[in-house]
C-alpha cells in the first residue's frame, strides 16, 4: 500500500485546542511519523525482537496507543508462543477504525489481535509477559504518567518486559536548541517546508510534552523495574526496554 502524503500542515495552524488524532491524521499517519521521527522503523523492528525473545506462552503482549498498530504487527509476525494475543489500544476511533482495515488485509496469519478502543490511563490490564508504549507516553497528561507505568509494572509477569519510546528534552537549554535544529534539518531533508515545520511545531506544543531522559529512568525505576536498559537513541528521541 502507498502512503498518504502528509499535507496537513501546508496551511498555517489555526486549530483549536491543540492537535488531535483524527481521521485526518490517521489517513496521512505512516507517512507523518516516518518524515518526523528519526529511527521509527527501527524502534518498531527493535520492539518485534524484545516482543520475540521475552513473550511467555499464554500471556498477554500489550501495544499501548497503538495508532494504525505497526508495533502491533510487527510483534504479532514475531512471535510463536503458544496462546499469545496481542492487545492494540488507542483512544482515537479513527485510528482503530484504519488499523482494523490495514490489518484485515494482511496475508499472513500472525498471533490474534484484539483491537481495542479506551484510554489506557483508566484501562485494567490482564497479566501480560510483553507491553509496549512507543511515542505515546508524551501524549498523556504529566500527574497520570507514574500510575500508569506503575500499573504496567503491575501487570507485567515476572520476567516480562515493557519497551518505551519517547521524544526526550535536554536539561541544558543550549545543547537542547542544537537537537531541535538537527531535528528540523532531519524534517527539512524529508521535504517539510519551513511553514510545516513551524505550523506543526505550534499546532503539537501543548498535546505533546516531553520529558527528560533522567526523569524516564527515575520512574521506571521507581515502579519496580530492575532493569532500565537504554536500547535506541537518535537525536531527540529514545527507547529503554525495562524488565520486571
Ligand atoms: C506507532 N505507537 O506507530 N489512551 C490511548 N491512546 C492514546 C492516549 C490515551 N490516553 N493518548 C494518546 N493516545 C504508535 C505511534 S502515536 C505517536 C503512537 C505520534 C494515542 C493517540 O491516539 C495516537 O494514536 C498515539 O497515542 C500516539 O508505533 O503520533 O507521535
Amino acid at each position: 500500500m502507498t502512503d498518504h502524503p502528509d499535507t496537513l500542515f501546508q496551511t498555517p495552524w489555526h486549530g483549536v485546542g491543540g492537535f488531535r488524532f483524527d481521521e485526518q491524521v490517521a489517513h496521512v499517519f505512516p507517512d507523518m511519523i516516518r518524515r518526523s521521527v528519526p529511527g521509527y522503523g527501527q524502534v518498531i523492528g527493535l520492539s518485534a525482537l524484545i516482543a520475540k525473545r521475552y513473550a511467555q506462552p499464554h500471556t498477554h503482549l500489550y501495544d499501548l496507543g497503538c495508532s494504525l498498530g505497526a508495533t502491533t504487527l510487527a510483534m504479532a509476525e514475531q512471535v510463536t508462543e503458544p496462546g499469545c494475543r496481542v492487545i492494540a489500544i488507542d483512544n482515537s476511533h479513527a485510528m482503530l477504525d484504519r488499523a482494523r482495515g490495514l490489518s484485515a488485509d494482511r496475508l499472513i496469519d500472525p498471533l490474534p489481535i484484539d483491537w481495542v478502543q479506551a484510554d489506557i490511563t483508566d484501562y485494567r490490564f490482564e497479566p501480560a509477559s510483553v507491553m509496549a508504549m512507543n511515542f505515546t507516553l508524551q501524549f498523556i497528561d504529566p500527574t497520570l504518567r507514574a500510575d500508569l507505568i506503575g500499573r504496567i509494572y503491575e501487570a507485567l509477569t515476572p520476567g516480562g518486559v515493557f519497551v518505551l519510546a519517547e521524544k526526550v528534552v535536554l536539561e541544558a537549554r543550549d545543547a537542547q536548541a542544537i537537537l531541535t535544529d538537527l531535528h528540523h534539518d532531519f524534517k527539512r531533508a524529508n521535504g517539510y517546508s519551513e511553514l510545516e515545520i513551524a505550523s506543526k511545531r505550534q499546532a503539537i506544543e501543548t498535546v505533546l510534552i516531553p520529558e527528560t531522559s533522567e526523569a524516564h529512568q527515575e520512574r521506571l525505576h521507581h515502579a519496580g523495574f530492575s532493569q532500565v536498559i537504554e536500547c535506541f537513541h537518535c537525536l531527540n528521541f529514545k527507547a529503554w526496554v525495562s524488565v520486571k
